[in-house]
């Protein structure tokens, strides 16, 4: 196995990527959370669901997944016959650390007659214990396609769960207390002075922050639906309240507009920056290609019990009508 000190640093990572994606039959993913680098040596950029079905849509025999753990598993569970690496298996995510699946078991069971909507930022063995998986894209409109005397446990983010049941009216959802250390940094007064310094400015938020950040958002959504909208936008200027690194797809597909990423308490943006897709590095993308490893492994009862879920998602998402552009 070789690791990074064998490296030679003079070592041309764009090359050597792009030949061992060819030798190996190999589609590279990258998140929009990661850096431009990485981004930009990808087949694909998106966000968690849409790259892995894309990636299945390949006839690659391997998937790289430039992202975080659960990311490379919803890759897995929908190709379980394709070998899934990701460059740190370490690469982690707040949400799903904060909701350990023995804690989760106990949290249904305690709430029997409750559906266990949860949202796609889990691990494998928590998608396997739930009824429907969602995304921040589809999330309201599945909610909205249960009966409306239905109880609903909703993981494990309580900021975007919280969303769901204000642009819902359901009172019937019980929250997990999760959030994503991200966008629970952005601080409400610094936003607001940022906001006055640029009048013009729209802010789009995505819904893992918390409701003060939402209150001034001109437009919230996911990753996908915050790129829509200030793709489609006449504005110029936009305030960006979700991981900055998304900011490079915003100026690669609108150049000349200008984006801001949301400040945190002290009044900058390099709080937001996830310290957990921060672990995936072009000399890391290259010796998982070459070492073949981490891989993404899941027992086979846990991926299938997963898929179910997974598969409500996507039967339910067919009729989702596209992104509004209308804070909520
Ligand atoms: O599912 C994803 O990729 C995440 C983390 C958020 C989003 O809004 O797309």
């Amino acid at each position: 196995m070789i690791t990074e000190s064998d490296l030679d640093p003079a070592l041309d990572w764009r090359a050597e990527i792009e030949r061992l994606r060819l030798q190996k039959n190999a589609v590279i993913l990258a998140h929009y959370y990661q850096d431009g680098p990485l981004q930009d040596l990808a087949d694909f950029v998106g966000d968690s669901l849409d790259l892995s079905r894309r990636a299945a849509e390949t006839k690659a025999d391997v998937i790289v997944f430039c992202g975080v753990r659960f990311m490379g598993e919803v890759a897995k569970i929908l190709s379980p016959d394709r070998l899934v690496l990701v460059p740190d298996l370490d690469a982690g995510c707040s949400l799903e650390e904060a909701c350990r699946p023995e804690y989760f078991k106990k949290f249904r069971d305690k709430h029997p007659d409750h559906l266990a909507v949860t949202y796609i930022n889990c691990s494998a063995d928590v998608k396997a214990l739930s009824d429907i998986i969602v995304t921040s894209s589809n999330a309201e409109s599945i909610i909205n396609q249960l009966p409306a005397d239905q109880p609903i446990l909703f993981a494990p983010d309580h900021h975007l769960g919280s969303f769901i049941k204000r642009r819902t009216g359901r009172d019937n959802m019980v929250l997990w207390p999760g959030a994503c250390i991200i966008h629970e940094q952005f601080s409400e007064q610094a936003l607001k002075t940022l906001k006055s310094l640029h009048p013009d400015a729209k802010v789009a938020a995505h819904p893992e922050c918390p409701e003060g950040i939402l209150l001034y958002a001109d437009y919230v959504g996911s990753t996908r639906g915050i790129l829509q909208y200030v793709t489609e936008s006449p504005e110029q200027t936009f305030i960006i309240a979700t991981e900055p690194h998304i900011i490079h797809q915003m100026e690669k597909r609108t150049p000349g507009k200008t984006f801001i990423p949301a400040p945190g308490a002290d009044g900058s943006c390099t709080c937001a920056i996830c310290p957990h897709m921060a672990k995936n590095t072009l000399a890391k993308l290259y010796l998982c290609l070459v070492n073949e490893n981490p891989r993404i492994e899941i027992a086979e009862d846990v991926r299938t019990r997963a898929m179910i879920p997974l598969q409500r998602m996507l039967e339910m998402s067919t009729a989702i009508p596209k992104a509004r552009h209308a804070a909520g």
